[in-house]
């Protein structure tokens, strides 16, 4: 429903934020430490986060109703200019879905078998501790009745308040909320970015275009999600630098400002501006599926897909397997990072059985081995796997992902501290030290006992 008079862009005054841009590539996203206030806060804003380490991310918009197919093909689709791709959220643009089509899935938009309860207890078994919601992907298609956008919720025969009954969901179950937001490609509206293919599909908008597009839709959907669901995350998404010429620092600031006026608990990710995301946002944010090799300087996340598409995508069988979700799990929080994990609902808002199934099974290792994530630090990369300890380090936590074919996992001179003990986490038996030269040894059984991650705890 649109109400322009409502809410004018006038009424989003940027709160000027001088801090320094830094241009670096989205996976580094460096920046200097930000000044002492701005980082005070953020530190208290993000402790949950920190604590965390595991959220579930959810794409789910009008392209999940495609399934990623399209006219008989189905992505990737080489014989399409810019169809060879898996993102079945990308289909409008890369299977040249006629637009009027992908805009009329919004008449047949009736979720009858989304249960935002069930939904979010079914994720919740496995560790997960927040969700990111797609509110608005670069379709421009807002999942919530937009005040400034008839292209919404309130255009679909449901009329559903999707994101209040997952706000109300997730405060049930001691979940915190967020929400993804398309705040730069928006293919919908004429001056939101366009994809940036070989073969163009729209042409990009100048920026007095963009600038009607942020002052006339972007900022006040941001305010609308904000004043109307209370977010404790806002996900913002662009990547490679190539937002550099809409998202300027200016605007960064300008769309920050706005958040932190109107909140002071939402958590903002670095890719609300990958180029030179700046000091006044609260952890960076990796590429897709991206890694990094040691600590970034800053809390950081990665997030993360269950097979090779976000958005539901009926024929991408490329599904890893819980073992390796775990792996990823262990690894971010060996390096202080944390662990966004996707799942693409289907259209009617039912979760697809194989992402059922690997939130249970990862619940099962979280419920034996959640202590070795929860709440632990970083304590870096090991040649067997990694290791996690406890905030005071009274605990370090081994993730042997390669058991030793000789049942020796050497622990290394562990900063000169002595352990006291020595356990499989998973079934609290103990397991013999031993030093020498000052490097300290754990017997192991013949056998790993988990496949994926059998955690060691040591205690000092
Ligand atoms: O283009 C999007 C993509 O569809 C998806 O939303 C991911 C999630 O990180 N972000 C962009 C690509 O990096």
């Amino acid at each position: 429903m649109k109400i322009p008079a409502s809410l004018s862009p006038g009424r989003f005054a940027a709160v000027a934020l001088a801090f320094a841009a830094v241009t670096t590539p989205s996976l580094a996203q460096a920046a200097p430490a930000a000044p002492a206030d701005a980082a005070a806060k953020s530190e208290a804003r993000r402790a949950w986060f920190e604590e965390a380490r595991f959220g579930l991310f959810i794409h789910w918009g009008l392209y999940s109703a495609l399934e990623g197919s399209w006219d008989g093909r189905s992505m990737p689709d080489g014989t399409k200019p810019n169809g060879n791709s898996w993102y079945a959220e990308w289909i409008l643009p890369r299977m040249e879905v006629p637009e009027d089509k992908y805009r009329a899935i919004a008449k047949r938009f009736d979720p009858v078998n989304f249960n935002a309860d069930a939904f979010v207890a079914a994720a919740k078994v496995s560790g997960i501790k927040y969700v990111a919601l797609t509110s608005k992907h670069h379709d421009g298609f807002a999942l919530w009745d937009s005040a400034v956008s008839d292209y919404d919720m309130g255009a679909t025969p449901s009329k559903r308040d999707l994101l209040g009954e997952l706000a109300a969901a997730c405060k049930k179950h001691g979940i915190k909320l967020g929400f993804y937001y398309s705040h730069w490609q928006d293919w919908d509206h004429t001056g939101g970015a366009k994809p940036n293919f070989g073969k163009p599909w729209k042409p990009q908008p100048t920026d007095a275009e963009f600038e009607k597009y942020w002052k006339g839709k972007a900022l006040p959907q941001v305010a609308e999600l904000i004043k109307r669901y209370d977010p404790d995350l806002l996900w913002f998404d662009t990547w490679g630098g190539e937002e550099r010429k809409q998202i300027t620092s200016k605007r960064r600031d300008e769309l920050i400002g706005l958040i932190r006026s109107l909140s002071p608990k939402c958590l903002i990710n670095g890719r609300i501006c990958s180029h030179a995301p700046g000091n006044d946002i609260d952890f960076l944010e990796m590429d897709d599926n991206a890694y990094p090799k040691e600590w970034p300087g800053r809390p950081w996340q990665t997030p993360a897909t269950m097979q090779h598409s976000w958005g539901y995508h009926a024929t991408d069988y490329n599904w890893l397997d819980a073992g390796q979700m775990i792996r990823n799990l262990a690894r971010c929080a060996s390096l202080g990072g944390n662990y966004l994990l996707n799942v693409g609902p289907k259209f009617d808002g039912s979760l697809p059985a194989p992402a059922q199934r690997r939130f249970l099974e990862m619940g099962g290792w979280m419920a034996a081995n959640g202590d070795s994530i929860r709440g632990t630090a970083r304590l870096g990369t090991a040649p067997w796997g990694c290791w996690t300890r406890a905030k005071d380090d009274s605990v370090r936590y081994a993730h042997v992902f390669n058991w030793p074919s000789n049942r020796s996992l050497p622990l290394g001179k562990l900063d000169g501290k002595t352990p006291k003990s020595a356990a499989l986490l998973e079934f609290n038996r103990p397991l013999e030290l031993s030093e020498k030269d000052g490097e300290w040894f754990v017997a192991l059984p013949n056998h790993a006992p988990d496949r994926y991650d059998s955690v060691i705890k040591v205690s000092f």
